[in-house]
């Protein structure tokens, strides 16, 4: 089982599940973040903790229940998002300044690991911390440090080649790359095909990861709204922001799930931040969903926006892949409305498609194939 759980953080996207890392400065209130998410209670405050937390979650979707329900499935199976609590680093290794010290190696290696990263922005005043709440500087910084971290290995690289000749393809990436991160921008914002891609996967690349700014407000100013100051787009390529109170969450996450939605329209709230967060990651990772469901299970798998069949049938089986001959699809809401596949069937709602077909949200595919 431990086998199968480290493929799946080395490959993105191999099986169920997506990681996640929650990143940020010193006393942003990553491990808060963490604790409302995962629902566990990591330590939280001023210490000298240099071990990673982990948790994975169920990324909850109802569809999974009424498909179960249907076929009188023994088991669910939900889409995974494993959350890692990057620890700060090493006692005394850290700058609390970014610009001044960098982000400790360790800290950048996890990153490495990650399919996309949560950079927690401290929106309150901790009263452990001098400095009052800069979220803006915070998010500067941060891209500032990524920026920094790939320009390193990259213009390496570009020396490398300048003096012993090489690829004339590969020198005029690498060149257009550090052009792009010198000018002060991630990598993110440079078009680059996929197999410019894959050359950049060889470095480590930080700055083309998804990012998801989370920020961590007060309880007492909470309003959901983003400040205007960081609204406006005043930094250079400006991740999409989510607002969240770390501390009301992890409360809400220690509760019992009966008492979970009392407590939230208490607070004024509709949903918890671990369902918007779990949507704003899916969009944020361009993944959808489809399903199979059988007697034996029903399952969701999440899979990159525009997959192909043939792809998907690779995710459930490579067998089924190998020896892919077509695929029988319904969408969700025909089947639920219709009440079956053999209705289904009937009216035509039950489509047979080949292997270039591009899977939509929704679908419930059985894959025909033959080895
Ligand atoms: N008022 C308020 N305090 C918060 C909030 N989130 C975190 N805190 C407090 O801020 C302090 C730091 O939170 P942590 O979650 O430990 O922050 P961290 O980023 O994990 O800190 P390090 O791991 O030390 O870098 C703790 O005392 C938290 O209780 C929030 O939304 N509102
Ligand atoms: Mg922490």
């Amino acid at each position: 089982m431990t086998g199968r759980r480290a493929v799946a953080i080395a490959t993105p996207f191999a099986i169920n599940s997506m990681k996640v890392g929650i990143v940020g400065f010193p006393g942003a209130g990553k491990t808060t973040i963490f604790n409302a998410l995962t629902g566990l209670r990591a330590d939280t405050g001023a210490g000298a903790r240099t071990r990673d937390n982990v948790g994975v979650i169920k990324v909850p979707d109802a569809r999974v229940e009424r498909l179960a329900a249907m076929h009188n499935s023994r088991k669910k199976v939900y889409a995974e998002v494993v959350f890692v609590d990057v620890a700060p680093s090493a006692p005394g290794g850290a700058a609390r300044n970014s610009s001044k010290g960098g982000l400790p190696a360790a800290v950048l290696q996890a990153m490495q690991g990650c399919d996309a990263l949560v950079l927690v922005l401290r929106a309150f005043d901790n009263p452990a911390l001098a400095e009052p709440a800069d979220p803006l500087r915070e998010l500067r910084d941060f891209q500032t440090e990524l920026i920094l971290s790939d320009l390193a290995p990259l213009e390496n690289r570009r020396d490398r080649l300048g003096k012993e000749g090489g690829e004339a393809s590969e020198l005029a990436l690498l060149q257009r790359c550090i052009a792009h991160l010198e000018g002060g921008q991630p990598l993110a914002s440079l078009t680059l095909t996929p197999r410019e891609l894959s050359v950049l996967a060889g470095f480590g690349a930080l700055s083309n990861k998804p990012v998801l700014g989370l920020l961590n407000e007060d309880e007492r100013d909470f309003t959901g709204a983003l400040p205007a100051k960081l609204a406006a787009g005043t930094v250079a390529q400006e991740p999409p922001l989510m607002t969240i109170s770390g501390k009301i969450e992890m409360e809400i996450a220690a509760l019992a799930p009966a008492e979970q939605p009392e407590f939230l329209a208490a607070m004024g709230l509709e949903s918890s931040a671990r369902e918007r967060f779990v949507q704003r990651a899916y969009e944020l990772l361009m993944l959808i969903t489809f399903f199979t469901t059988r007697s034996d299970e029903s399952r969701a798998w999440p899979i990159r926006r525009g997959a192909t069949a043939l792809k998907a049938a690779g995710k459930v089986h490579s067998d089924m892949e190998r020896g892919f001959i077509r695929a029988e699809v319904i969408a969700y809401e025909d089947l639920i409305a219709l009440g079956g596949e053999k209705q289904a069937r009937e009216v035509g709602k039950l489509r047979l498609e080949g292997r270039d077909y591009g899977v939509r949200d929704g679908d419930v595919i059985a894959f025909r194939f033959n080895v």
